[in-house]
């Protein structure tokens, strides 16, 4: 009788003190996998998610990482969240528009003009409403992570005008509005899994790629690339994405611990991408990169040039999709 009263009150100290109850959180092993290395940012995140989820469950819960696709690439392991073989991928939105063409429209080039208009849309209502989608598709997106602003890299040339791009071949990720934007900008673009990039470039099967600072850095593509333009031609989020039908047997205060949890490695993740991505320049500069910024003149050529993606993709996206974006985003620049 005292032991059942002694864990009856420990559950309702615990539900005061607003920690779950532990009696609704059962012994776990969450999979989780990605395709960078873990000395980037989504290491600092995960790393970040996991002490919160060993401290809300109090200890029975363990989140084992997988980093460089060890477990595939992002598109096979949401394959494997979908059919309930994996629990969480941290993963680019731009190798999921198979599954949901409306995430496209983070792949329109330009999208966002900086970091804060990326948080408050995918933080707010229209990251929800992508969210919906998700769910339909059997993934629990439990927070936008940051991949980031995206720069080209190359091993022929200095890329410092529109004419710079013509005849380079680009590896893009997995999505035809990223294969149509450097097509338009006259390279020869070629779609390829993350993890093929490095052997791809070493070999010079591939002259380029495009990745943000920090990625560029974590995976050594300076070792591969003897150039780096400051193109910021698009902002790719990451989705921090749970298995739905693995989530939904979950109880409640499990679905919940996720969720903030999964938000509180979105907030660490973020932080360090950002604080890290001025490093990441430095540092590959330091290991010989050429750094090339691009004129204004020149970046309004270049957006001219992309600027029919938007047209050519919006159906397939979705119109109402891709009017929605441009309308949050006039409001938040007060248009
Ligand atoms: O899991 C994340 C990586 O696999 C990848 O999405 C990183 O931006 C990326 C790319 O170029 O594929």
């Amino acid at each position: 009788m005292k032991t059942v009263a002694k864990m009856t009150l420990t559950t309702i100290l615990a539900a005061g003190l607003g920690m779950p109850a532990l009696a609704d959180i059962s012994t776990r092993t969450i999979t989780l996998s990605n395709g960078v290395a873990e000395t980037h940012p989504v290491g600092n995140g995960v790393a970040a998610m996991s002490a919160c989820i060993q401290e809300k469950s109090g200890g029975a819960w363990t989140v084992n990482a997988f980093w460089s696709s060890a477990l595939g690439d992002d598109l096979t392991a949401t394959q494997a969240l979908r059919s309930g073989t994996q629990e969480m991928v941290i993963t680019s939105s731009s190798p999921l528009v198979g599954i949901e063409p409306a995430l496209g429209v983070f792949d329109l080039p330009f999208l966002f003009a900086n970091a804060e208009e990326a948080d408050a849309i995918l933080d707010g209502g229209f990251g929800d409403f992508m969210n919906e989608k998700l769910e339909a598709a059997g993934l629990v997106n439990l927070a936008y992570w940051e991949n980031g602003f995206r720069n080209l890299t190359n091993s022929v040339r200095p890329v410092q005008s529109l004419e710079d791009f013509a005849g380079l071949r680009v590896r893009v990720m997995q999505n035809n509005i990223f294969l149509d934007t450097f097509q338009a900008l006259g390279t020869n673009a070629t779609p390829m899994a993350f993890g093929e990039v490095f052997t791809a470039l070493e070999t010079r099967a591939i002259d380029a790629q495009e990745n943000p600072y920090v990625t560029i850095d974590t995976s050594k593509f300076y070792e591969v690339q003897g150039y780096l333009s400051a193109t910021q031609h698009a902002y790719t989020p990451f989705l921090a994405l749970f298995s739905g039908p693995i989530f939904n047997s979950y109880s409640d205060v499990e679905q919940q611990m996720l969720r903030d949890c999964a938000a509180v490695g979105r907030d660490e993740q973020r932080s360090v991408s950002r604080a890290l991505s001025g490093v990441s320049l430095a540092n590959v500069q330091a290991a010989g990169m050429q750094f090339s910024e691009i004129s204004t003149a020149e970046m309004e050529r270049i957006r001219e040039a992309v600027q029919g993606v938007y047209a050519k993709h919006a159906p397939t996206i979705g119109t109402d999709v891709v009017e929605r974006m441009q309308s949050e985003l006039n409001t938040l620049r007060g248009n």
